[in-house]
């Protein structure tokens, strides 16, 4: 009997299992978008390594994601929410292009269709961009091309290797090419596979370490001296310094600083390049150069910075020395309009922040364009070249950095990046107290037990720290010494410890005279509020 069909085989009717081949075009797909990383990054060693489609990806996703989703990830994985990112885009990558190469073998043009739409969004995401160029798209438009080449080709040499395998079919048919016979087209469908999926993952990994090399500003660092500080810092005094193990250093070495921001690519400034502009409602436009910066007198300044989605105890905080120059001085030259209270200020990556213009201009606060932190360069993370930082606000609404652009304008007229995702369009700093030590959950020898933390309310200043051991009496803690309000101080309880299990609590008072208040807030939409709290055992 002879058996005639007109159209190719649908994957039910050969000898290949109908899951058998679906797993194989899954792998297909996954293959396929191998090849469209690989190769964009490959294209993005001639491009620049702004076009990388993963970050341009990402940094969409980080932007529009709504706030709550947002939130959970900073409270779920904290400074490590990038890493998570990646994680969760990596799955849902193999999950949807495995789906596509599924849908390609038994529906095509459908997996086709979903490579397309996908490469058209990563375009759309990488050229949106706050600091990509057209010419940034180039390296997702060829990887897309690169990836529906793949796709089809390997779908070619499935169909061939399933109808090899159909029983009978290669004799009932004269088609052109002729069938090579199973193992030859498995071989031919095997081999394309894990040759470009092995070639992907190395050349692609290869182009990716190149291209985070180039974006990485080290040698520029290195390379920059900063000049002396006109105005230089008090040094630290040693009563500022409590002598208890576990207690919070008073200024965080710049490796432990935190970090938080909406930069999946950290910006990579060339300080030969950077320009700051003033604009906005002001009598005249004002441009500075780094080098311009560098020759107005510096000033050193310690201000503990803190990030409004901390939670009560939590270590989204930190102390530096920070070097740089008045933003006072500055806006004054530019000569701010009367109606104008608001200062929007912009980073070379997008990220923007609303400061408060009176807290700018005024001659008790601190507010500098830092260029240097713990006497050294800005980190490339925490800034570098020039960021801003004002004692007193939560970063969001204050401390931008890779800051590259200041516009003098209203709040009714303007807002920052966090305003429309559901925080506050301002961020006071509020009065907290946290403890460190005993850390919650420890086991601590019987005797003398130090019970110590830092506290802060930073611009007011901390006057009194209070303990309560089992929700006896509070009983007011030794405050350390600090070099001024704008940082947090340390505090210590030497307790008497009885055996036994736990519970202490804590609560500042500001140079306000308002103590902290018992009743939790969480960090959305101002900033937490709460005691801090810790049971632990004593044996
Ligand atoms: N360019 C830019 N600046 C930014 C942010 C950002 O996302 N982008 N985040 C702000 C927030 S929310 C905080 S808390 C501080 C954190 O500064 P750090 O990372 O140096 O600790 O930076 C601020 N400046
Ligand atoms: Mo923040």
């Amino acid at each position: 009997m002879s058996v005639r069909l007109e159209n190719p085989p649908r994957p039910a009717d050969v000898g290949m299992t109908p899951r058998a081949s679906s797993g194989w075009a899954a792998l297909a797909g996954v293959v396929s978008v191998a090849a469209f990383l690989a190769s964009a990054e490959i294209v993005a060693l001639a491009t620049g390594p702004g076009g990388s489609p993963l970050f341009g990806v990402g940094s969409a996703a980080i932007d529009l994601a709504p706030a709550a989703v947002k939130n959970l990830m900073v409270s779920l994985f904290g400074t490590g929410d990038k890493v998570a990112l990646f994680v969760l885009m990596g799955v849902l990558l193999v999950v949807i292009t495995a789906g596509a190469g599924v849908l390609e073998w038994r529906r095509p043009p459908g997996g086709k269709v979903v490579f397309g739409l996908g490469g058209v969004i990563a375009l759309v995401a990488v050229l949106t961009r706050a600091d990509g160029s057209s010419i940034d798209g180039a390296p997702t438009a060829v990887g897309t091309l690169v990836s529906l080449l793949v796709l089809t080709t390997l779908m070619t040499r499935l169909r061939r290797w399933t109808t090899s395998s159909a029983p009978g079919w290669a004799a009932a048919t004269e088609p052109s090419p002729p069938l090579r016979g199973e193992g030859m087209e498995r071989r031919g469908f095997l081999t394309m596979a894990v040759a470009v999926g092995v070639v992907s993952a190395l050349a692609g990994t290869g182009a990716r370490i190149v291209n985070a090399t180039k974006a990485d500003v080290r040698a520029l660092r290195d390379a920059l001296r900063l000049p002396k500080p006109a105005v230089a810092a008090d040094p630290v005094p040693a009563g500022a310094s409590l002598d208890v193990d576990g207690i919070t250093p008073y200024v965080t070495p710049t490796g432990d600083f935190y970090r938080i921001d909406t930069a999946l690519q950290v910006p990579s400034i060339d300080p030969a390049d950077w320009s700051l502009r003033i604009h906005g409602l002001i009598d005249r436009e004002v441009t500075i150069t780094f080098d311009e910066l560098l020759a107005l007198p510096l000033e050193e300044h310690y201000a503990t910075l803190s990030c409004v989605s901390n939670e009560v105890g939590g270590d989204l905080i930190g102390t530096a020395l920070w070097l740089g120059h008045p933003i006072r001085t500055l806006l004054g030259r530019a000569g701010p309009a009367a109606d104008a209270d608001m200062v929007l200020s912009t980073s070379s990556d997008g990220f923007t922040a609303g400061t408060p213009l009176d807290v700018l201009l005024d001659d008790g606060t601190d507010a500098i364009l830092a260029v240097g932190m713990n006497g050294e360069p800005l980190p490339q993370q925490h800034g570098f070249p020039v960021r801003m930082v004002v004692p007193g606000l939560f970063g969001y609404v204050s401390a931008t950095k890779w800051v590259v652009d200041l516009e003098v304008t209203r709040f009714a007229d303007a807002e920052g990046y966090w305003t429309p995702r559901g925080w506050d369009a301002l961020g006071p700093v509020k009065l907290e107290s946290r403890i460190d030590t005993p850390k919650a959950g420890a086991s601590v020898d019987a005797g003398t037990v130090p019970i110590a933390g830092v506290a802060w309310h930073p611009h007011t200043g901390v006057s009194r720290v209070e303990v309560r051991i089992d929700g006896g009496e509070w009983v007011e803690a030794e405050l350390a010494d600090s070099v001024s309000a704008d940082t947090w101080v340390q505090w210590v309880h030497r307790w008497d410890a009885a055996s036994g299990d736990h519970t202490v609590q804590v609560r500042a008072t500001g140079a306000d005279g308002v103590t902290q208040s018992e009743s939790p807030l969480p960090p959305a939409p101002n900033g937490a509020e709460g005691w801090d709290e810790h049971t632990f055992s004593v044996r």
